[in-house]
């Protein structure tokens, strides 16, 4: 999603290519695919032709920060980092920061743009302190940035930070978890982006049902009490997984629809 809005944003030209998601093992049909391209074997990478680069032609990068970075580079016009030197180098920090912390936030509350999750929301703010940290280094962090640079965006005008932390965004969306008065509205600037509007539209309209990857999506019926199962079977691990696995045992019955 990153590189994607950061393309999206300053209108440089690009083609997507859609690789269906069915897992992670190597045997995978997304392994697969991916392999052929880029040897981390993840997602997202780039695929361009420069005739500088020292294999054979297309030029292969992966991993969001150098993806941006090449982006930079060969689009000089566009102020894709903030121009001013503070500003640029506290943004990089950030972007690297994200790439290398909020575990916690990541793991109990994983991206899923079209859900709404509330209630497993509140259930992850109250048992979850890891999580309350890493929205407090959050918050903290977008309320400096704001100050320094005076909005409306972390550094000023949109850049490639915004589109760092724009899955963040979505994530607190999803499970509704608290955030102070001072970032709300950044949050929602962030919504309102066009570019994240259609990241996030494209992305729920090409959206493919799993039951592993999505247990509420069963019957309600089905899903046991949060607040119960919680506090038995999540002490140990993430919250989500153990819903999972709960699920699946209860849905034997297999009479699941999608809603
Ligand atoms: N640090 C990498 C993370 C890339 C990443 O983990 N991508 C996930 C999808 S969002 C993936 O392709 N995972 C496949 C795997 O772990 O095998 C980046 O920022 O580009």
């Amino acid at each position: 999603m990153r590189p994607w809005l950061v393309l999206h944003a300053f209108g440089i030209q690009f083609t997507e290519k859609l690789i269906p998601f069915d897992g992670f093992p190597e045997s995978s049909q997304f392994k697969q695919t991916v392999a052929k391209y880029s040897p981390a074997g993840k997602v997202p990478f780039l695929q361009c032709s420069n005739s500088a680069s020292p294999q054979a032609d297309p030029l292969i990068i992966w991993e969001t920060l150098a993806i941006i970075e090449y982006l930079v580079e060969q689009n000089p016009q566009f102020k894709i980092w903030p121009r001013n030197v503070a500003l640029h180098a506290q943004a990089r920090s950030l972007c690297a920061e994200m790439q290398s912390s909020f575990f916690a936030l990541r793991r109990h509350c994983p991206t899923n743009i079209d859900a709404d999750l509330p209630q497993i929301g509140r259930l992850i703010w109250r048992d979850k302190l890891l999580v309350r940290k890493d929205i407090d280094r959050l918050k903290t962090a977008w309320r400096i940035m704001l100050t320094l640079s005076k909005g409306p965006f972390l550094a000023g005008e949109f850049s490639a930070l915004d589109a760092f932390y724009a899955p963040i965004i979505t994530r607190i969306q999803t499970y509704k978890l608290p955030v102070s008065e001072d970032t709300a509205p950044y949050m929602q600037r962030i919504r309102q982006h066009p570019s994240v509007k259609k990241s996030s539209k494209d992305a729920i309209e090409s959206a493919v049902f799993r039951d592993f990857e999505e247990p509420y999506r069963f019957n309600s019926k089905d899903i046991p009490d949060p607040a119960e199962f919680f506090v038995k079977e999540s002490k140990k691990s993430s919250f989500l997984r153990d819903l999972k696995i709960e699920i699946r045992r209860r849905h034997k019955r297999a009479d699941r629809t999608r809603f």
